[in-house]
């Protein structure tokens, strides 16, 4: 430990810690731009400045480490001016059109200029020519918004360890873009979207489907059915100001009505129908000798990473599609056929916590009788956007349930689906039962939850042992892939999502700032939202769910049936 003194006051820290760090300890406010706890520490942007008794230089507090008896001012005049002048700075090669950008009062760089007191740049900076790159379905790239913090760099590099992003260039050319230059769609992207969520500015955001999705509400040819992932309940809150992980299950749906969706479904029902093909295709693949480990297929940005970094496991991949395409590829047919509404005129949009999930639905094979299984794909930031559009008071929204005809049930299983751990827990209560041949009381599966890196675990279920094991994050999914190769492991079954945390923290989830990034880990608050809402519901294995019965009994028959197998089931590229 040692002591030192910030602001006139004592205080005593580990060693190890740096100034910002000591200065939070004593309750000090430091700001900061390009700090990323954890991932980005490099004190480039030179905003959280202090100034050190008997040092020369003012000293960025983020990688300076503390020692004995230091005399820090964290806010005299010559820091406040220091500060300033390094973010007029920034902001002269800025492309400042605030009112029209994607993050207007969402935005770090603004909220810096707005506390520091900023109300002219003295000189305008030179502007490098720039092109936006909105090539790729998923991802669009604005270098004219870019401040070269490096926040998205450090995490494709060091958190997914996968690399696309890196500067380019150098000195005034100095640019953030996929190696040469190349769109985002041409390079091996997975479009996982960390980065998006990493950005403090508009640099990085999502491809824009919202106003696709508006004029499908407003012609009255097309029916329109929506659907949300088990995360976007326990994301969006946020959108208008609630804490982290506050679970809106019920004014998601009043808002959807609201916003004029023809029916409001929750993916969740499909997730218990993916269930019920994963969990049959594993017991045939243990029973007849199939391909094992077999690896779940729900995420895309980890389908894409199997695809470009670990194709010898191709084959190792579960051929369901994921519940969202399931889901519509359902609604084109059975519910089509139900309601009698020709399937041309439905258009299904899924609200996902992802932007992967964009590319994915726009896949060719993601389809049924020639339609796309999904339409369109927003993310939990756009479908915020549509209610402020609408100008919905969400706050004030009565609670109210998604439409409950053909498609409306869902389990607790299902909604766990968007926490890492949560397609296995699933799969377990339904697979468990199969084996053992009886009903098990006991659903919690506690020991695969949790944001451990790798979790493991070895069941014996009907007298056989069950080996499986679960990654969340490229970085970890590669170390678990590696650890298979080499013989090193064997597991039956493995659960991949192709962010950390799972889906409760994908790329379309919104932006937390980085200042409360220091204190709060997201992937656990989110989650406990729907390991609650599990909690709560009377059912809770996928298998119990009556409409799925009743699917199968009208018609898709059995799980892994011909019928199913078309609808449900896909394959990947090599
Ligand atoms: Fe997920 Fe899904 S759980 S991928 O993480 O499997 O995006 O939330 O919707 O499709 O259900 C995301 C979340 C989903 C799908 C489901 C799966
Ligand atoms: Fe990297 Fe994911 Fe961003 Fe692509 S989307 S650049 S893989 S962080």
């Amino acid at each position: 430990k040692v002591t030192l003194t910030i602001d006139n006051i004592n205080v005593e820290v580990p060693k190890s810690y740096t100034i910002l760090q000591a200065a939070k300890h004593a309750g000090i406010d430091i700001p900061t731009l390009c700090f990323l706890k954890d991932v980005n520490e490099v004190g480039a942007c030179r905003v959280c400045l202090v100034e050190i008794e008997g040092a020369r230089a003012l000293q960025a507090s983020c990688v300076h480490p503390v020692s004995e008896g230091m005399v820090i001012k964290t806010n005299s005049k010559k820091v406040r001016e220091a500060r300033k002048s390094n973010v007029e700075l920034i902001l002269s090669n800025h492309n400042r059109e605030c009112l029209t950008c994607d993050r207007n009062r969402n935005c770090e760089l603004q909220s810096i200029s707005e506390e520091l007191g900023i109300r002219e740049i003295p000189f305008e900076g030179e502007k490098i020519e720039t092109i936006i790159d909105d090539k790729s379905f998923s991802i669009v790239r604005d270098p004219s918004k870019c401040i070269l913090c490096g926040r998205c760099v450090n995490t494709c590099k060091n958190v997914q360890k996968i690399g696309i992003l890196d500067f380019v260039n150098r000195g005034f050319d100095t640019q953030v873009a996929p190696a040469f230059e190349k769109s985002m769609a041409d390079a091996p992207c997975i479009y996982c979207g960390q980065c998006i969520v990493a950005c403090p500015v508009a640099a990085l955001r999502e491809k824009d489907d919202v106003e696709k999705v508006w004029d499908m509400i407003d012609n009255p040819d097309i029916h329109v059915v929506v659907q949300t992932a088990p995360a976007v309940r326990a994301g969006l809150g946020e959108c208008f100001g609630l804490p982290i992980g506050t679970r809106v299950t019920g004014k998601m749906v009043s808002a959807l009505k609201r916003l004029g969706f023809d029916k409001v479904y929750d993916t969740n029902f499909a997730a218990d129908l993916t269930i019920m093909e994963e969990g049959h295709e594993l017991l045939g693949r243990i029973q007849n000798g199939g391909k094992l480990p077999m690896i779940t297929s729900c995420s895309p940005g980890w389908i894409r990473y199997c695809e470009f970094n670990y194709p010898e496991f191709i084959e190792n991949l579960s051929t369901c599609k994921s519940p969202h395409q399931m889901m519509g590829a359902i609604i084109k047919t059975y519910y089509a056929e139900k309601h009698n509404v020709d399937p041309k005129k439905i258009f299904v949009v899924s609200i996902m916590p992802c932007t992967s999930k964009k590319t994915e639905s726009s896949r060719s094979e993601m389809n049924v009788n020639g339609l796309r299984d999904v339409d369109a794909v927003l993310t939990t930031r756009e479908l915020g956007k549509m209610i402020k559009q609408a100008r919905i008071n969400f706050l004030e929204l009565e609670d109210d349930k998604f439409d409950e005809d053909l498609l409306g049930d869902y389990t607790g299983a299902g909604v766990i689906f968007g926490a890492t751990g949560g397609v296995m827990e699933a799969a377990l209560r339904t697979v468990a039962e199969v084996l053992e041949g009886k009903s098990i009381e006991n659903v919690d599966y506690k020991e695969i939850r949790g944001i451990a890196d790798i979790k493991e675990a070895s069941l014996t279920l009907g007298g056989k042992e069950v080996r499986i094991a679960i990654a969340h994050g490229t970085a970890s999914a590669a170390k678990l892939l590696d650890m298979v190769k080499s013989g090193e492991r064997e597991y039956h079954f493995i659960e991949i999502m192709g962010c950390s945390g799972g889906c409760v923290t994908g790329g379309g989830q919104p932006h937390v700032s980085a200042k409360i990034l220091m204190d709060v880990d997201v992937r656990v608050e989110r989650a406990k939202a729907l390991y609650e809402e599990d909690a709560i519901l009377e059912l809770r294995k996928s298998h119990e769910n009556p409409q799925i019965k009743k699917l199968y009994d009208d018609f898709l028959g059995k799980p892994n049936s011909h019928k199913a197998h078309e609808l449900l089931h896909t394959h990947y590229a090599a």
